[in-house]
């Protein structure tokens, strides 16, 4: 019999609290940089002559239509959906995803897989579903030789959309008319890595995209357009693992809680730089512990740059059990995998059962640009405990 699903209530109206909270840490924050924002692109800081150009050093961005623009255009609250998790669909096997491929590697012995010899642009619908599913078990897969980036913008968004409608960031740059396409934009002789180094040790931003969202992100498309010649990765932190690494009677007290989880900093931050906001910010509650609806794996869902608060615990409480998960999180490198960009590489991941974080760890000024498609999931839920 399939587990009874206990229904996520966002029953503590704590989108108020929230933006209190918000406006509070913003301002601290923004000093201390804790958050992605702190390097994040703006209009006033893109220079776009060099970008269109090139400059002494180093030429012009490959695409100039995926070049990053913030037009002030407001959105409405993002609509509920009924999600279709294709991964369900899919043949284990892989025949319609994989038959055709040259190399399929892992990665790590628990994370991340490399495939050469597809194309993902040309996969039909059962090789649509197959990709979910292989993602899902992965977490995280890196398709070489891609023609993700030279096709119109439009069809990118088309295959990735298959998956669910694909999400309009809040604050994020976009290619001009197409903000459901989110860009990752350092661009060439930007020094606000380096400054940030000045006053930080690292560049680790530990998260799982927009998790504030009711219906937050599935599988994710990432593909490069312009990268470092070396550094630069992304590292992927399998959430499933990280769970089941806890012993059974803490992960039965994980059971049940929920976190609050808010887009306001994020708004808040974007607002205090002169950027823009496309939509009011909201705050959702969602299980610490969620359930894949396609592997049925369980997955820790709480993450440092946008989970607040556990639900019904004192402030202190809250911040030493996070605080624990975090860390478990990040020093858990036996459950991550680094993943290296190339030329022509779309990244797929499994939003709902990884954490991850860019590394800003590249020197000369190289121009960084990628590309992200984000099809929208499900409302997180959870099942009930099972001991092992
Ligand atoms: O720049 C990267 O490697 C990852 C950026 C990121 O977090 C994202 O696109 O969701
Ligand atoms: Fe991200």
């Amino acid at each position: 019999m399939a587990p009874a699903l206990v229904e996520t209530v966002a029953s503590v109206a704590d989108s108020n609290a929230a933006e209190i909270e918000a406006k509070r840490r913003t301002e601290q924050e923004r000093k201390t940089g804790v958050y992605k924002e702190a390097f994040a692109g703006t209009a006033t800081g893109t220079k776009y002559e060099g970008e269109l150009k090139g400059t002494a050093k180093h030429p012009p961005a490959t695409y100039p239509h995926y070049l990053p623009y913030w037009e002030d255009d407001k959105y409405p609250p993002l609509e509920p959906f009924e999600h279709h998790e294709h991964g369900k669909d899919a043949d284990p096997t892989f025949p319609n995803l994989l038959a055709g491929a040259t190399s399929v590697k892992d990665v790590t012995a628990n994370t991340g897989a490399e495939v050469r010899g597809i194309q993902l642009s040309k996969l039909d619908k059962a090789g649509q579903d197959e990709l979910a599913l292989l993602v899902a078990q992965k977490k995280v897969v890196a398709f070489r030789d891609q023609d993700f980036a030279d096709l119109p913008i439009q069809q990118a968004l088309d295959f990735a959309q298959y998956y669910g409608p694909s999400h309009i960031h809040q604050a994020s740059g976009a290619p001009k008319g197409f903000p459901r396409v989110h860009l990752v934009h350092r661009g060439a002789e930007d020094t606000t890595a380096t400054d940030y180094f000045k006053e930080h040790t690292n560049s680790t931003t530990w998260h799982s995209d927009v998790s504030f969202e009711m219906q937050p992100p599935g599988t994710t498309f990432l593909y490069l357009l312009d990268g470092p010649t070396a550094g630069g990765d992304t590292v992927f932190s399998n959430m499933a693992v990280a769970y089941r690494r806890l012993s059974p009677e803490f992960q039965q007290r994980l059971h049940g809680l929920k976190a609050l989880h808010s887009g306001h900093e994020q708004a808040a931050n974007a607002l205090a730089r002169g950027s823009i906001c496309r939509r009011e910010p909201v705050a959702n509650v969602h299980p610490i512990v969620r359930t894949h609806p396609a592997t049925g794996e369980k997955a820790l869902y709480i993450n440092p740059q946008f989970t607040r608060r556990i639900v019904g615990f004192k402030k202190e409480e809250s911040d030493y059990l996070l605080k624990f998960l975090y860390d478990h999180i990040a020093y858990g490198t036996d459950f991550q995998a680094r993943l290296k960009w190339e030329k022509g590489t779309v990244i797929v991941w499994d939003n709902r059962v990884t954490a991850h974080t860019a590394i800003l760890d590249w020197e000369g000024l190289e121009r960084r640009h990628l590309a992200r498609l984000t099809p929208q999931a499900e409302r997180p839920f959870e099942t009930p405990f099972e001991s092992n």
